[in-house]
C-alpha cells in the first residue's frame, strides 16, 4: 500500500484526481473524509494543502505527493522528484510597476520584494549579488505595490493577466514549474514497486494525452515521402486501398505538431484524414 497526498482543494485537485482516474486509480467521492482508500490498486489518497505536501511526504505522513514544484523548491525538504506532471504549468517572476524604468537585476538593491515565497527569492538574490529586502505575503502578492507594503513583487505568473491588472510588469523570470510526483527517500522495496507502476502509468497516460492518432488515405507513390513526415512510434501502418493507386496510413503525432504535419501531407496529395484523440501510450 502507498499513501499518495493530493491538493484537497484548488488549482491542482481536479487534475491530480484525473490523472489518477485515467490511470486506473478511482476513489469514491466522500468530500467529508481526508484519507481514501482507492478500489483498484493498492493506494490510499491524503488530501492536504498544498503547502503541507512536501513536509509529510519528508516525514511519512504519505509516501508520495502531486504538488506544484514552486512549493518542493521553496520548501527544500529532501524529497525525490520522480516525474514532472504536464499540468498546473506556471513560472516564479520578478514584476515591477508598469512605469518603472527597469534596467536589470541591479534595479531591485535597496527595493523592497512582496512575496511568497521568500527562500526561492533570496536563493536568486544572492545568486545575482543583489541586496534587496524581502516581504513576506501570504496571500494577494500582486496588491502590495498599490498597498505600498512593497515596491515591486516576487510572484507565480500564468497567463500574466493578474500583473498586468495591478499594473504590474515581468521582467525577471526564476523558476519554470509545474505539478510534479514526489517521493520519500529510502522506501522499502514493495512501496517502491507500487510506485514504478504508478510512474509507468502515469507516463502512459501522460503520453497518450499529447498525441493524436492520425489515418488518411494518400497515393502509393508519396508513401516514402509520408513515413519521413510522420515516423510513428516504430514506423507507420499502411494498407492498401480498394482503389489501386492509392494506400491508407495510420499513425501518431504530438498534439503541438499536428497542423505542421497536416500541411505537409496535404501536400503530397494526402486526403481524408482523421484526427483521432489517443487514450494511452505503453512503449
Ligand atoms: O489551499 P491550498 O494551500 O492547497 O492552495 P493554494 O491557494 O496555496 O494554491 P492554488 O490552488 O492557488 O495553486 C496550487 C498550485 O498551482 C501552485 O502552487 C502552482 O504550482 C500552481 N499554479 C499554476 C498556480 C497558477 N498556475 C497560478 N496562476 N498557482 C497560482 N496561480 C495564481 C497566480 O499567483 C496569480 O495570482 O493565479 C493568479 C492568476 O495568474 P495569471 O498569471 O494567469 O493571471
Ligand atoms: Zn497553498
Amino acid at each position: 500500500m502507498i499513501r499518495i497526498a493530493i491538493q484537497t482543494k484548488g488549482r491542482l485537485n481536479e487534475e491530480s484526481v484525473g490523472l489518477l482516474r485515467d490511470a486506473g486509480i478511482r476513489f469514491r467521492e466522500d468530500r467529508r473524509r481526508f484519507l481514501l482508500k482507492s478500489t483498484d490498486f493498492p493506494v490510499e489518497a491524503l488530501y492536504l494543502r498544498d503547502d503541507d505536501i512536501p513536509e509529510a511526504v519528508r516525514d511519512g505522513a504519505a509516501d508520495a505527493g502531486i504538488v506544484g514544484y514552486n512549493e518542493v523548491a521553496e520548501k527544500g525538504f529532501d524529497v525525490e522528484v520522480l516525474m514532472r506532471l504536464s499540468f498546473g504549468r506556471c513560472r516564479l517572476s520578478l514584476a515591477v510597476p508598469e512605469n518603472a524604468e527597469y534596467t536589470g537585476p541591479d534595479y531591485f538593491n535597496g527595493k523592497t520584494i512582496a512575496t511568497s515565497y521568500p527562500n526561492i527569492l533570496s536563493g536568486y538574490l544572492k545568486s545575482n549579488n543583489i541586496d534587496a529586502n524581502v516581504r513576506v505575503i501570504a496571500g494577494s502578492v500582486e496588491i502590495a505595490p498599490a498597498a505600498g507594503l512593497a515596491d515591486s513583487v516576487f510572484d507565480i505568473v500564468s497567463s500574466g493577466a493578474t500583473l498586468v491588472s495591478n499594473g504590474l510588469e515581468e521582467v525577471e523570470k526564476v523558476l519554470d514549474s509545474e505539478a510534479v510526483l514526489i517521493v520519500r527517500k529510502g522506501l522499502p522495496e514493495e512501496k517502491k514497486a507500487l510506485l514504478d507502476e504508478l510512474v509507468f502509468r502515469f507516463t502512459s497516460v501522460i503520453n497518450g494525452r499529447d498525441a493524436k492518432y492520425l489515418l488518411m488515405n494518400l497515393p502509393s507513390a508519396s508513401i516514402d515521402k509520408a513515413v519521413k513526415i510522420l515516423p510513428a512510434l516504430r514506423s507507420p501502418t499502411i494498407m492498401p486501398l480498394a482503389q489501386s493507386g492509392w494506400s491508407s496510413m495510420h499513425s501518431v503525432v504530438k498534439e503541438s505538431e499536428l497542423w505542421d504535419k497536416i500541411a505537409s501531407l496535404k501536400e503530397i496529395g494526402a486526403e481524408g484524414i482523421l484526427v483521432l484523440d489517443v487514450e494511452k501510450i505503453i512503449l
